[in-house]
C-alpha cells in the first residue's frame, strides 16, 4: 500500500490533508512542490494536478484532489478512527463547519488569489491582509455562532468529544487566522476548541512551520 502526499509546507488545504492522515494511523510520504517557484505550473505537476494546486493524494495509483475530497475519501478508505459521525444529521453538521473554512473563507486567500490582487488591482501588502482579515474574521464570527449554538453537538470538539473533519477545517482556519494576523477576540469558543487540536500530536506534528522546507525560526 502506498499513500504519496503532494503538499507544499505553508499549504493550509495540504496542512488538513496531513491532520487526517496522522489522526487515522496511516504512513504516508509527502513531497513537497514548491508554489514560490511555480513548480505546481510545470508539466511534472500538470499530470497530478491540472488545476495547479496543492494537496493531491496519490492511493495505490489513484490520484486525488482537493482536501475535501481527499479528506472523505481517506475516510471511507480507511475505516479506522472514522473523521466523521455515524448519524447523517452529525455528518451533515460536521461537513458544514468545515465548509465554512474550507470553501468560503480558505479560496480567498491563496497565493493565486493574492497574486491577482497585487498584480492585477494594485492592492499592496496592507490592503492584502485587510482583505485575508476580513473573510476570516467573518468566518470565525460564523463558525462562533454555530459552535455556541444552543443544543449543538459542539462538545470538548467541534462535533462531540473527539476530533471529526470539522476539527481538521477549524484548526487549518485558525493557522489562517494566526497567519494574517486576524482577530482572535471575536470567537473564544473557536480558540478553546482549536487549542484542544494544537495539543494533539496529529495537529501540532502537521503545523506549517514544523514541515520540511518552512524558514527556521528564529
Ligand atoms: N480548494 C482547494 C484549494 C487548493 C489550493 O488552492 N491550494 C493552495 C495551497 S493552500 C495552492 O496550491 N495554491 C497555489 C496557487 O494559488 O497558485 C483544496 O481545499 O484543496
Amino acid at each position: 500500500m502506498s499513500v504519496l502526499l503532494y503538499g507544499n509546507w505553508r499549504s493550509l488545504a495540504t496542512y488538513r490533508v496531513r491532520v487526517a492522515l496522522k489522526l487515522k494511523n496511516i504512513s504516508f510520504q509527502e513531497t513537497m512542490i514548491d508554489l514560490p517557484s511555480g513548480e505546481h505550473f510545470g508539466e511534472a505537476f500538470n499530470s497530478i494536478n491540472p488545476q495547479h494546486a496543492v494537496p493531491a493524494l496519490n492511493h495505490n495509483g489513484a490520484l486525488i484532489t482537493q482536501s475535501s475530497a481527499i479528506l472523505e475519501y481517506l475516510d471511507e478508505a480507511f475505516t479506522e478512527t472514522p473523521l466523521l459521525p455515524k448519524d447523517a444529521v452529525g455528518r451533515a453538521r460536521v461537513r458544514a463547519l468545515a465548509q465554512v473554512s474550507i470553501a468560503d473563507t480558505h479560496p480567498l486567500t491563496v497565493l493565486r488569489v493574492r497574486k491577482y490582487l497585487a498584480t492585477e488591482l494594485s492592492l499592496d501588502d496592507a490592503a492584502q491582509t485587510k482583505w485575508a482579515r476580513h473573510w476570516l474574521d467573518l468566518s470565525s464570527v460564523a463558525l462562533e455562532a454555530h459552535l455556541n449554538a444552543k443544543g449543538s453537538a459542539t462538545g470538548l470538539f467541534a462535533h462531540g468529544d473527539t476530533p471529526t473533519l470539522a476539527d481538521v477545517a477549524l484548526a487549518s482556519h485558525m493557522i489562517g487566522v494566526r497567519f494574517f494576523g486576524a482577530n482572535t477576540a471575536i470567537a473564544p469558543k473557536l480558540c478553546e476548541i482549536t487549542e484542544r487540536c494544537f495539543a494533539l500530536p496529529a495537529f501540532s506534528e502537521s503545523e506549517p512551520t514544523k514541515q520540511p522546507g518552512a524558514p527556521a525560526a528564529a
